[in-house]
């Protein structure tokens, strides 16, 4: 599984990319393997005492922040949809935390309005695709009338449509047929995403009420919103762990940004885990929530697979 973060510039991508990658294996500056956190495994390997404890892993991936240009749009450039395209999940990023030495694209502090705006952003961007194919599709079936032209463009009318009115892509109702149709394509708003919001430690108080009024705002984003504290977690993962605890028992942070993050990707993605333990290793698996046994036996013996077990 791969996470990749984005969102206007200076939001703090970096600063959480930094945190969440403190201590894992990174494959690149940006780009970092990191172990899920499992309190379960850990308990495991107390009672197993294995030679080697195994944690589940995925990787995240800190893209460079959207520009926004003279005009006032925000640029989204061929680079960025390369970027965007081989994650599963994409964390968007927007600051809460005020910082006169740190300016804001748009020159405000407004994490509502920096949602509505990527998001605006990215609809437009969709949308303009799907206008161009259709343009395209329509001098196609003035040749040839072949089935797949002529379900290619009832599909996307249905997402001209749908953009139109200010719907993203992954509230389309799709078929495994409309998915292999799309196979080439690389829409913005079909991508599941988190919301995760940075706050800073002084502004600790207003958590809680934000995310209620992200929430209202954006019921589809319901259960996807994350508070962190970047700057201030990163800063803690430098400190002793004894000192760091009593920092986070004073701002009232029980898991980690990582932990929260992965919990919600999980279930967005509708992952889940499971372990096997022994004397060598005490190991993490993951799969997809409401895999049979044998499925999930099919993750760890690819010999399993043969008939298919692993869902498409
Ligand atoms: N005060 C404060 N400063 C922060 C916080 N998070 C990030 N910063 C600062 O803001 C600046 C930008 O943070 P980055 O993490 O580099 O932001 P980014 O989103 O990666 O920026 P781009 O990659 O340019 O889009 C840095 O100087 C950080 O130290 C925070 O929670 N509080
Ligand atoms: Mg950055």
């Amino acid at each position: 599984m791969q996470i990749g973060l984005i969102g206007l510039q200076n939001s703090g991508k970096t600063t959480l990319f930094k945190t969440l990658a403190e201590g894992s294996s990174g494959v690149a500056s940006n780009r970092s393997v990191v172990g899920v956190p499992d309190s379960r495994l850990e308990n495991l390997t107390e009672l197993f005492n294995p030679k080697k404890e195994v944690h589940a892993t995925l990787e995240v991936v800190d893209i460079p922040g959207l520009q926004v240009g003279d005009d006032g749009k925000m640029k989204i450039t061929s680079d960025f949809l390369i970027k965007v395209k081989n994650n599963d999940l994409l964390l968007h990023v927007v600051r809460e935390f005020a910082n006169d030495s740190v300016s804001h694209p748009e020159g405000r502090i407004d994490p509502l309005a920096d949602i509505e705006f990527l998001e605006t952003e990215f609809l437009l961007s969709d949308l303009e695709m799907v206008e161009n194919r259709i343009e395209k599709l329509k001098k196609e079936l003035m040749k040839t009338k072949t089935d797949r032209i002529m379900k290619e463009m009832s599909l996307f009318e249905v997402f001209k449509e749908h953009l139109e009115n200010e719907k993203p892509l992954r509230t389309v109702n799709m078929d495994e047929n409309d998915l292999r149709l799309l196979s080439g394509y690389q829409f913005l708003t079909m991508k599941p995403v988190i919301i995760g919001v940075n706050f800073s430690d002084e502004s600790k108080s207003k958590v809680d009420d934000l995310i209620a009024q992200i929430k209202i705002k954006f019921p589809s984003f319901e259960n996807n919103v994350v508070p962190f504290f970047a700057q201030f977690e990163m800063e803690l993962s430098q400190l002793d762990e004894e000192e760091a605890e009593a920092f986070k028992e004073d701002l009232g942070i029980t898991d980690s940004a990582l932990t929260r993050i992965l919990r919600t990707s999980y279930q967005l993605l509708g992952l889940q885990s499971f372990f096997t333990v022994g004397e060598d290793e005490c190991r993490a698996w993951t799969i997809k929530t409401g895999y049979t046994a044998q499925q999930s036996a099919g993750v760890i013996h690819s010999d399993f697979l043969v008939n298919s077990f692993v869902p498409k």
